[in-house]
């Protein structure tokens, strides 16, 4: 297999690599990781994520769910998410938290966006799918972040295919939307933080990104987010900027409707969050971060995770 299952840092890599390195984890810790790919997304590939777990899930302990590549082009977001395996499978310097959760990683839920970055159009943001629009086929692709069923094409998107915040032509149109929507609904009972990894800001956000509004949950969110936000800082560089915690449409500066975050708190996840990781330069540069920093990006995040997840369990 490429890179003997290997998931190197000081790249971006392709999906396949990302790929070999969720099998090969999977089968090599077959103890704690269960792989599941179940669907598939639009183009045919299979939509991985990990379940990792001391007892397989059998002892009710609360779950905490991260995703990442929902947004095709933004690189930095698939390897938090196989660092934070690589962290609480390969390498558990934190036992605590296999002791008190159980986790599910998704690191790259939208693999047809994130191949077509690689191969075609760096820039690319949505899914690759095409309905019965009549724009549809000159235009593919849904905004991942916009399909959820909450608020859903009421703010921050558009009708139009041929935009970058097309909300599809329903809820939920987008299969990988479903899938990350199947892991929420299967563990509703039990999930306590959810994270979707963006960027780039340097923010962490929370509910309600379609209004501006407080959730009732707002006081939690804050003090765990300002937790999460305070370890990334002190783990980050001196010309990495500070990290903003707030409410996700006062922090980043517009609204939308139908965002993964929104979702699972309007499902009764008490805490759910969107990292927006850090970028360098302006415009669509911040996509590219110098893969020089993803390494350390993928440290100060697992910080922030770690925070995050003694903060809430001690509220
Ligand atoms: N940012 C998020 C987006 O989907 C966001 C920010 C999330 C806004 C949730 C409102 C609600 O636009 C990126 N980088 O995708
Ligand atoms: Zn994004």
């Amino acid at each position: 297999s490429i890179n003997g299952g290997r998931m190197p840092y000081d790249n971006y890599q392709p999906l396949n690599v990302i790929y070999e390195y969720i099998d090969r984890i999977a089968e090599q810790y077959p103890e704690t990781v269960t792989l599941v790919e179940n669907l598939r997304s639009f183009e045919g590939r299979p939509l991985k994520y990990l379940k990792i777990s001391r007892d397989n899930f059998q002892s009710n302990k609360p779950v905490i769910f991260i995703d990442g590549g929902m947004h095709a082009r933004e690189w930095i977001s698939p390897p938090t998410v196989t660092y934070a395996i690589h962290k609480l499978v390969e390498n558990l310097t934190e036992p605590d938290l296999l002791e008190r959760y159980d986790w599910i990683l998704f690191p790259v839920a939208n693999p047809d966006g994130y191949s077509f970055t690689h191969t075609s159009t760096r820039m690319w943001r949505k899914t690759r799918s095409t309905d019965q629009h009549a724009l549809s086929r000159q235009c593919p692709g849904v905004d991942g972040n916009r399909n959820f069923d909450f608020a859903w094409n009421t703010v921050g998107t558009s009708n139009n295919p041929c935009t970058d915040t097309y909300a599809g032509s329903r809820p939920f149109s987008e299969v990988e939307v479903r899938a990350v929507n199947a892991v929420i609904e299967e563990y509703l009972d039990r999930m306590l933080i959810y994270i979707t990894m963006h960027s780039y800001g340097s923010l962490i956000l929370y509910p309600w990104g379609h209004d501006g509004s407080l959730s009732q949950n707002a006081l939690t969110l804050h003090r765990v987010g300002i937790a999460m936000g305070e370890a990334i800082d002190n783990l980050s560089l001196p010309s990495f900027r500070r990290y903003r915690v707030g409410n996700s449409l006062l922090t980043i500066g517009y609204g939308a409707s139908g965002a993964a975050e929104d979702y699972a708190h309007s499902r009764g996840v008490p805490l759910t969050y969107t990292y927006e990781l850090p970028g360098t330069g302006f415009g669509t540069q911040g996509f590219h971060l110098n893969p020089r920093y993803i390494h350390q990006v993928c440290i100060e995040t697992w910080g922030g995770v770690v925070a995050g997840a003694r903060s809430a369990a001690s509220i």
